[in-house]
């Protein structure tokens, strides 16, 4: 009863719920958003208590800590997982051990449905082809299009979706040719890099779609580096994905022509699928986040001004 649980120093109504959040890393703006809005939700005032992991891109970090969330007997396990593949056996853990698993941001690729309870992220693929769309109009009438690629971490479901948009775009444009695709990693140093070291070999390129804001930055450096322009009126039209803050100043800037959204604000998502399982329901297996994209003759610093990540 109600005394008994005072005594005890704290009654069912307030225990916390445990949560072990296994987080990819901090590879760019868009993760540490992710990383923050997790962080802002699950607090103990909202009555949680996080146990949060960086992986630092690894997915052996991953599912130790997936481990040790089972072993510390966690009330649910939240995975932003770095890779697709590779989950079966440690989910099949977790699932043993009777602790539920949320997915969040990428998806998983398991061979049986019932080893994750839900997934909530964003659909990689329609962002690749709203990109796509763009550069269909945006590029129509050109004799060429030379395409620079700067994929993300190979294997994520952000870099397979926008990937396959970019793919299918290619094979539906006869004048359109990917003349460069390397992995940039997701990171501003490596699409610098990256961009840097194809410009050595050709500067006879017209788009470079870059798979995040990161790399996108990177790649205007070794842009201008090489005494080009970026972005609009300029040499080179730039693609990016995220749209986070400074993605976004970059497109008021003129230098991203066409940044696609993706939201990483999914602490209150999470939360949302945590309270319907405690409450007895059973949330939607899959929820896709709605987004937006964003022309930079389009964009308004009202617009920046309301992104606050
Ligand atoms: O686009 C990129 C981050 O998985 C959607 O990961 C996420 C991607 C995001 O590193 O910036």
């Amino acid at each position: 009863d109600s005394n008994n649980n005072t005594a005890a120093g704290g009654g069912s109504e307030n225990k916390l719920i445990v949560v072990g959040f296994s987080q990819v890393g901090a590879e760019s703006d868009w993760r540490t958003a992710n990383s923050q809005s997790m962080k802002d939700t699950f607090t103990e005032a909202n009555g949680y208590k996080l146990i949060f992991d960086d992986a630092q891109g690894k997915q052996d970090n991953q599912i130790t800590a997936i481990r040790n969330f089972i072993q510390q007997e966690v009330d649910y396990i939240v995975v932003a997982p770095i890779g697709e593949t590779g989950w079966d056996t440690v989910l099949q853990e977790a699932k043993d051990a009777g602790i539920p698993v949320i997915i969040v941001d990428r998806m998983i690729d398991v061979a049986k449905d019932d080893l994750f309870y839900c997934w909530v992220g964003s659909d990689f693929r329609k962002e690749g082809d709203v990109a796509v769309a763009w550069m269909d109009k945006e590029l129509a009438g050109k004799d060429e299009v030379k395409i620079v690629h700067l994929q993300g971490t190979i294997g994520s479901s952000a870099q397979i979706g926008r990937t396959e948009g970019l793919e299918a775009g290619e094979k539906a444009h006869s004048n359109w040719e990917i003349v460069a695709q390397q992995t940039g990693e997701f990171t501003q140093a490596k699409g610098q890099e990256v961009m840097e070291s194809i410009l050595k070999q050709t500067t006879d390129i017209d788009v470079v779609y870059c798979e995040n804001d990161n790399m996108a930055f990177g790649a205007i450096d070794a842009i201008e580096a090489a005494g080009m322009k970026a972005g609009v009126g300029g040499d080179i039209v730039v693609v990016s994905f995220d749209a986070t803050n400074a993605g976004l100043t970059m497109t008021l800037d003129q230098k991203i022509n066409y940044n696609v959204e993706c939201n990483p604000l999914h602490g209150p998502r999470v939360a949302k699928l945590i309270e319907q399982i405690e409450a007895g329901q059973i949330p939607e297996k899959l929820a896709y986040v709605e987004e937006k994209a964003f022309d930079a003759r389009e964009m308004t610093k009202e617009i920046l001004d309301a992104r606050s990540y």
